[in-house]
């Protein structure tokens, strides 16, 4: 088959090669039924089982190769994928793209940090003052819409040691679990953006067989998504409590009520939680005279 039909044929899809996001998007992709050859080392896999090639880069190269249309997804935080936006719109590149799905992974939030021992009352504390950051054009949108003039520190890496080395008064960066601020005797004093990772699609119609991959990998995208938050729930119940028992169950929808045998008192109650169940939740249908309560993640789901 020559290039131009297999362009026509296979899914292309960015994805990091090395970083915060590759596990879990080769997870998800694995998930979905993607086989494909995991040596990190090749730019290009081709999945041998689907129409679908995997190509491995930077993820600040993601959004670009979608707004040049060289591939027909990427997944990337919406954090690089914003900033590169802005970028290219200042450099008169094309910024199109679809958003195609939100993940549930690579959640982190752009906040600003000052030194810990510095006293701050509000964002207009930065007036003047110099900022390190690699995300200029959304602190720059956060702070211009709040009226606050502020200069730039461009840097690419090791932002949070920037106000101890003298580079800057305060910093802009990526934050998880603060951990990285506390060790650099930084405190966060106000969130600018929010990320998470996301697949982008380009913003032309796709040929209509691999329109027909993109919908199936989707839907099993979001399948994987719905299974991971939800829970099969099994327990055995007094007949009598189960309206306050499947009342307690977080998302839980027509419960399978199923005879026990020689108990006519009790029943067992299977069903399917959408949401997280706690263990306050389980002591209460406890309390309500449930037992042998066993929680079960579920693998895959189709609705
Ligand atoms: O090599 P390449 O350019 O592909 O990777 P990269 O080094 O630019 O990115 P990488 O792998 O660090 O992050 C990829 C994406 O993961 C980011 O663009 C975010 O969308 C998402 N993400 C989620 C994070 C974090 N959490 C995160 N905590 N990206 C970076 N961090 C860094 C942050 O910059 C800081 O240095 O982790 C440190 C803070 O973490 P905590 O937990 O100490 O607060
Ligand atoms: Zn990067």
């Amino acid at each position: 088959m020559s290039n131009i039909d297999q362009s026509k044929k296979r899914l292309r899809i960015a994805m990091q090669k090395s970083g915060r996001l590759t596990d879990e998007t080769e997870s998800l992709l694995r998930s979905c039924g993607v086989k494909f050859n995991e040596n990190r080392d090749h730019l290009l896999a081709h999945a041998e089982n689907m129409p679908i090639d995997i190509l491995r880069v930077r993820d600040d190269d993601i959004p670009g190769l979608v707004m040049d249309h060289v591939v027909d997804w990427g997944i990337v935080g919406q954090n690089v994928l914003e900033e590169t936006a802005m970028q290219r719109k200042v450099d008169g590149l094309p910024t199109g793209y679809t958003e195609v799905c939100k993940l549930n992974y690579g959640d982190c939030r752009l906040a600003i940090a000052i030194p810990s021992e510095q006293e701050w009352t509000s964002v207009r504390d930065l007036e003047g003052k110099k900022i390190a950051t690699t995300y200029p054009h959304l602190l720059r949108r956060a702070l211009q819409a709040q009226g606050v003039n502020f200069k730039t520190v461009l840097l690419t890496g090791s932002v949070e040691v920037a106000p101890r080395a003298g580079l800057a008064d305060a910093i802009c960066d990526l934050v998880c679990t603060g951990a990285t601020l506390q060790a650099n005797g930084l405190r966060e004093v106000e969130t600018i953006y929010e990320s998470q990772a996301v697949i982008i699609g380009r913003d032309q119609e796709l040929y209509p067989e691999k329109q027909a991959v993109a919908d199936k990998l989707l839907t099993r995208f979001k399948g994987v998504m719905t299974a991971k938050e939800s829970k099969y729930i099994m327990m055995n119940a007094p007949r009598a409590k189960l309206k306050e028992i499947t009342s307690l169950l977080p998302g839980a929808e027509n419960p399978s009520i199923i005879e026990l045998e020689g108990d006519p008192e009790r029943v067992a109650l299977h069903v399917v939680s959408r949401e997280k169940l706690f263990w306050e939740t389980m002591e209460s249908l406890k309390e309500l005279g449930a037992s042998s309560i066993l929680v079960v993640p579920i693998e895959k789901m189709l609705d």
